[in-house]
């Protein structure tokens, strides 16, 4: 049995503070603890106080992190401000991240050195572009998008395999296009931590809603999944738990 199921829902920039512990406290009633785990990235503004309006059990992580300690970087948000928030993840280098603020491998992986450094665990997203995949190269482009952005981390991480295409598009993988990237993902940390990469979680994310989310996540290596779109609604996120 490889790590529990992990549903990772990502609101990216949606919902107000007061519609977030709405949802929380919506969700409260009517959530029963079930196979998965699930945790919540919410903007930042939303993270505090969200945890108590949540049905106990339901983690909270960012959407991103400072590569900093703390200091004179105007809007950005520390690692400590997270924990203190009482996140127990955060995302690092999701594709949107790296195509509208340019951040590289190396910015990844040194957010995500810091969110380790604080107690955090690092979600971090890779993933190949249509470009790459029509060229039949996606497995070598996404394993080394792995390596940059892994430098330096340890394995208290989680890696989430998003193709671009598949992103907000309603055009999903397909279970086994998830399964061929997450066991090349799994190869690629086995090398990197040897057995430990057998408990570590690959989730897979890209248009995953109530009727994909079981035959995704009963794939092999995959251990869960990384919700945009379905995420937002109460009855989305209850209907994937039931499916799983
Ligand atoms: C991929 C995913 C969540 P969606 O970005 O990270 O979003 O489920 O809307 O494709």
């Amino acid at each position: 049995a490889g790590p529990r199921t992990l549903l990772a829902l990502n609101w990216k920039m949606n919902k107000t503070p007061t519609e977030a512990r709405a949802w929380g406290r919506e969700l409260a009633g009517e959530y029963r603890r079930g196979k998965a785990e699930v945790a919540v990235m919410a903007p930042a503004i939303s993270l505090y106080g969200l945890k108590e309006a949540l049905p106990g059990g339901v983690d909270i992580g960012g959407q991103d992190v400072s590569a900093h300690e703390s200091g004179a970087y105007t809007g950005e948000i520390s690692a400590a401000m997270l924990r203190d928030a009482e996140c127990t993840y955060v995302i690092v280098g999701h594709s949107e991240r790296r195509e509208y603020h340019g951040e590289t491998d190396a910015a990844v992986a040194a957010k995500a050195r810091q969110a380790q450094a604080h107690g955090l665990t690092p979600i971090v997203c890779v993933g190949e572009g249509l470009d790459v995949r029509e060229r039949g190269e996606h497995v070598a482009y996404t394993l080394a998008q792995l390596r940059g952005s892994l430098e330096g981390v340890d394995e208290r991480v989680v890696v989430a395999y998003e193709p671009v295409w598949a992103i907000g598009t309603g055009r999903t993988a397909t279970a086994g296009d998830a399964e061929e990237l997450a066991a090349a993902i799994r190869g690629a940390l086995r090398e990197r931590y040897g057995d430990l990469a057998d408990g570590l979680r690959v989730l897979y994310g890209g248009s995953v809603k109530p009727d994909n989310v079981a035959s995704i996540c009963g794939q092999p290596n995959v251990n869960g999944a990384l919700v945009g779109g379905a995420s937002l609604g109460v009855g989305d996120v209850l209907g994937m738990l039931a499916a799983l």
